[in-house]
């Protein structure tokens, strides 16, 4: 069976706003109550994936969630006088950063040598908490096989999980066995540490991973403090690569032992505070970044275009390129009006290590379905909203129907 890694993009929804929802994030309370761009916003990430598509690299996607969520309305009983927070949060199109839509261990990580997938429960913010039994849905359907992959529960509420954002894998292939890093957060900082280590653990033991591939590192709380909400603001790892600010994790040397003692041909590229400072870094969303194995096993690294108007982060990435490291090229992608939320390229994607003929057809992109996808958007997603707009009927109305007819050309009806 010939395992590759999936990049599964969400589709930026028709509801996309900046509500300023996501205290700890900086991008999105710095937006707070500017109009939003859907359409805009969802063509920069089918570009992204077209980009990702003509590097030869195999692409999925996952739908936005339906909205506005009037489940959640009727549960808090919001009416049209309630606190716009919370109506916005019945709005919000933040199921879009896929990298908190799951936890994923490949199959030749796990016990039963299926792919266990674990919806994150997202409880730190009630815009994200609503997420997960809508997207498991949306898994169950996509590794609807269950020969090969497994679909759990969100971990129980009482430990904050945010999936894959937190959550890294290092392997000598990806096909090979690897080690799953699990990185969490201590409450204490001016923000929430919004992974609990007991979630990290619980999703590793429900995956049956090999506790002796498994290793559990705290984030630095200055980074959160600086606005690291999740580790992939400020680390991200493929195969034996490890790309990471000097100062994300809270014993730094201690956490690159720690992955050695696993897996001892870890590389590590690690950007110094003097290059470029974590500010800056979570400012650019440097590591925010897709670190991809290209078809003739060369690596890329797909970076937000902040980092390219970066005099300092530039610098270190043409000092990199120059050099004789692991990362051979750096691509800038536009993703701005996800970046204005606090969203990258790598939020913006779920990695799942499987056999693309395992997986429903239906969530895997080649051009004419990606251009069906691309005219549907171009046509229905609203071109801007405003704040005031949040809650109307008829932009519900709109937002309703573009999504429908999204699922309709995707042939995912059932999800309606
Ligand atoms: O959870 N932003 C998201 C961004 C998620 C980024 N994902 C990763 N780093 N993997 C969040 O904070 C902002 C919504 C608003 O303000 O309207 C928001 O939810």
């Amino acid at each position: 069976m010939a395992l590759a890694e999936i990049n599964f993009d969400g589709i930026v929804g028709p509801s996309h706003n900046y509500a300023g929802l996501s205290l700890g994030n900086i991008a999105s309370a710095s937006h707070k109550g500017e109009p939003s761009y859907p359409r805009a916003a969802a063509l920069q990430g089918i570009a992204k994936m077209r980009a990702n598509m003509e590097l030869g690299l195999t692409q999925g996607f996952l739908l936005p969630l339906p909205r506005p969520n009037f489940g959640l309305m009727r549960e808090l009983a919001l009416d049209t006088s309630s606190e716009p927070a919370l109506i916005a949060a019945a709005w919000s199109a933040s199921s879009m950063w896929t990298a908190n839509a799951a936890t994923v261990s490949p199959a030749p990580d796990t016990a039963d040598g299926r792919c266990h997938l674990t919806p994150a429960n997202l409880v730190t913010m009630l815009h994200r908490g609503q997420e997960w039994r809508d997207t498991k849905r949306q898994l169950a359907l996509a590794f609807a096989d269950t020969r090969h992959f497994a679909v759990h529960d969100a971990v129980p509420a009482s430990f904050g999980d945010e999936g894959a954002a937190n959550h890294m894998r290092l392997c000598e292939s990806h096909s090979a066995a690897g080690v799953e890093v699990f990185v969490y957060g201590q409450q204490g900082s001016r923000f929430p540490a919004r992974q609990h280590e007991q979630a990290s653990r619980a999703v590793a033991r429900m995956h049956g991973l090999d506790p002796a591939a498994c290793v559990f590192i705290e984030q630095n709380p200055a980074a959160i403090a600086a606005g690291a909400f999740h580790n992939d603001v400020v680390a991200v790892a493929n195969q034996r690569v490890l790309f990471t600010h000097a100062r994300a994790f809270a014993d730094q040397q201690g956490a690159y032992e720690a992955i050695r003692a696993a897996f001892p041909t870890l590389e590590v590229v690690e950007v110094p505070e003097e290059a470029v400072s974590l500010e800056e870094a979570i400012r650019t969303y440097l590591f925010n970044a897709q670190l991809l194995t290209l078809p003739d096993g060369t690596m890329a690294l797909v970076v937000p275009g902040e980092c390219q108007e970066s005099p300092a982060v530039w610098a270190w990435c043409e000092r990199m390129l120059a050099g004789n490291g692991p990362i051979r090229k750096v691509i800038p992608v536009d993703v701005r009006q996800s970046m204005a939320n606090g969203g990258g390229p790598a939020c913006l994607r779920l990695r799942v290590v499987a056999d693309p003929a395992t997986v429903d057809p239906r969530f895997l992109f080649d051009e004419p379905r990606l251009q069906r996808a691309e005219s549907v958007i171009a046509e229905m997603w609203p071109e801007q909203i405003d704040p005031a707009d949040i809650g109307s009927e008829t932009l519900a109305k709109t937002v309703i129907e573009a999504r429908e007819a999204l699922l309709g050309v995707l042939a995912l009806d059932e999800l309606a």
